[in-house]
């Protein structure tokens, strides 16, 4: 058992809490939290360390939407519009996943882990990524992506899918999870989704989709037009969308944890069958600025009682893995809500809301959460604790401690 004390502990519990010289005391679950004073009542012979002045304890972060395999890009893709990035992402993606070996994912992931990312979740396309994430200290949620429109490919991509998710769940421990992720609604047949989600309601397992992220998106699946058309017609003689929105959103019934990313398109009656399906939607502010889409509306979200959680996509569209980088911008981006509201908002999603989307029991400082959190120190005083959020946001690059499940790591 071991006890750490801060200047500031913020909870991200659904009140914003926060305590004041506090305390935690935890082995590699939390065992209480309080003001230090309490904590010294109540422990009395056990040892404190005690952080510097202006130290902050928060729950670690989560990124709940990462591709680690494209982590080699930096200059090679084309941003500024969904298509020509997509068409950029057919040319290029070879050479980025070579690339992209274990030892340059490794690195990234040690750079998420000093920039305060405790977990993630990985969406994995060939599961080249699997050595690197099985081998971080990060938790990792590992989404084990299916992808493919052609009804007479179902048969040779489901069988590539299980036997690859077979090998992952080979791996499976408390910190390593499998999980499933359908690429989006117009890249997969309805008839391989449900396959797919069929291993996952029996097996339980997390399923995640992109969903209704760009302006052509929306134009294809509703209408089957627009730059979608071409694309699709030139590259599989396609010229009808293989799902609807709805109907898309309608196979994933009964799913335990169900996550949408982007769903910046999504209609007022989209984010309601979300929300009646239990899900979560996952935010990447920085890919949907750099690939030229819609921004996120949070008020849509709040108006239909739907969390978000925060994630930076790949590096296939961010120029950086680190939340902290990713919470910056996303403040920028959401000029509409005072900063203030809007960074404890934001402090919340990338925590509690992105543990509630990954199936964790983490991201927040109570009692019985996995005692992952890290320290960090802000660069002076903050009298009003209301300015706390907004400030460590606006000034953290790195963290000094990482603790994942009670350790230092
Ligand atoms: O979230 C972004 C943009 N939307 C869709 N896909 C991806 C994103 N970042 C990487 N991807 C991957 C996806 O998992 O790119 C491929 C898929 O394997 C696109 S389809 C050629
Ligand atoms: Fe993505």
């Amino acid at each position: 058992m071991q006890i750490i004390s801060a200047s500031w502990l913020i909870i991200c519990d659904k009140n914003n809490s926060v305590i004041k010289n506090g305390a935690i005391v935890y082995d590699e679950k939390i065992i209480d939290i309080d003001t230090l004073d309490s904590i010294k009542n109540k422990y009395p012979d056990i040892k404190i360390k005690y952080l510097k002045e202006n130290s902050v304890i928060m729950p670690g972060l989560i990124n709940s939407h990462v591709h680690m395999e494209f982590s080699s890009n930096t200059t090679s893709l084309k941003y500024g519009n969904f298509i020509t990035w997509l068409n950029s992402v057919i040319k290029e993606r070879e050479n980025i996943s070579l690339k992209s070996t274990s030892k340059l994912m490794s690195n990234k992931l040690n750079f998420m882990k000093q920039t305060g990312t405790t977990s993630i979740g990985a969406i994995s396309s060939y599961s080249y990524d699997l050595q690197a994430c099985k081998n971080s200290p990060i938790n990792t949620v590992f989404f084990v992506e299916a992808i493919g429109s052609k009804a007479d490919m179902i048969d040779t991509l489901f069988s590539d899918f299980k036997a690859r998710l077979k090998e992952v769940q080979s791996y499976k421990s408390d910190s390593f999870i499998p999980a499933i992720a359908i690429h989006s609604p117009y890249s997969v047949h309805p008839f391989l989704i449900r396959e797919c989600l069929n291993i996952a309601k029996k097996e339980n397992l997390a399923v995640s989709s992109h969903f209704l992220e760009s302006p052509e998106e929306y134009e294809w699946l509703h209408n089957n037009k627009g730059s979608f058309l071409t694309f699709f017609k030139n590259l599989f003689g396609q010229n009808k969308a293989i799902s609807k929105p709805l109907e898309f959103l309608n196979q994933f019934k009964n799913i335990k944890n169900l996550s949408f990313t982007h769903c910046v398109e999504a209609s007022k009656n989209d984010l309601k069958q979300i929300k009646d399906l239990n899900a979560t939607v996952i935010h990447c502010p920085t890919s949907n600025r750099l690939l030229n889409n819609t921004k996120l509306n949070i008020k849509n979200l709040k108006n239909c009682d739907l969390n978000f959680s925060i994630g930076t996509d790949g590096l296939s569209s961010n120029n950086s893995l680190s939340m902290f980088d990713e919470l910056r911008n996303a403040l920028m981006i959401h000029d509409n809500i005072n900063p203030n509201d809007l960074s404890n908002t934001l402090l919340k999603a990338a925590t509690k809301n992105s543990a509630i989307t990954l199936g964790l029991n983490k991201g927040e400082l109570s009692h019985n959460k996995d005692a992952d959190f890290i320290c960090i120190t802000l660069p002076n005083i903050v009298e009003d604790k209301s300015l706390l959020a907004l400030n460590i946001i606006l000034h953290t690059k790195y963290v000094d401690d990482t603790i994942i499940g009670g350790k230092n790591v």
